[in-house]
């Protein structure tokens, strides 16, 4: 988290300068197609499949190892919330991925924790 970190009035981590917190704000706009307490999924700007949805905890977290470190149960709803995601698309008779990147060798570029759930065509392995 950086210094301007905080609690946004939902006893929950946030931070003013976020992409995605500012997302779960509602001040900048996605296209959301699961909202829960906890979490939120929206479509991503960028799709590299018919599926391509990312599902965040509504607290900030930089990353998916700092989410599991703070327990409480947010690891595991977020990929239940995936599997929601891929049974609503369609996807998830032929199989989906839920891809986390963690650090900027990895490709994460936005610090607030965020599955990849990808899906709707063929994946193949391993992932570039
Ligand atoms: O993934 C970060 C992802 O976030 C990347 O696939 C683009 C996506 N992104 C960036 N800005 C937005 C907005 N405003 N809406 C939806 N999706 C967005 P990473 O794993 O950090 O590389």
């Amino acid at each position: 988290m950086t210094e301007a970190a905080g609690t946004a009035g939902a006893d929950r981590p946030f931070d003013a300068e976020c992409l995605f917190c500012k997302i779960v704000s509602g001040a900048i706009p996605a296209e959301v197609v699961l909202d829960t307490p906890r979490a939120l999924a929206f479509r991503d700007i960028n799709p590299q499949a018919p599926l391509h949805v990312l599902v965040i905890p509504k607290g900030h977290y930089r990353d998916v190892a700092e989410l599991a470190a703070a327990g409480g149960g947010l690891l595991d709803e977020l990929v239940l919330a995936a599997r929601d995601v891929a049974v609503e698309a369609g996807a998830a008779d032929k199989g989906y991925r839920v891809v986390f990147n963690v650090g900027a060798g990895a490709g994460q570029t936005v610090y607030h924790t965020h599955a990849h759930v990808l899906g709707g065509r063929g994946l193949t392995w391993p992932p570039g």
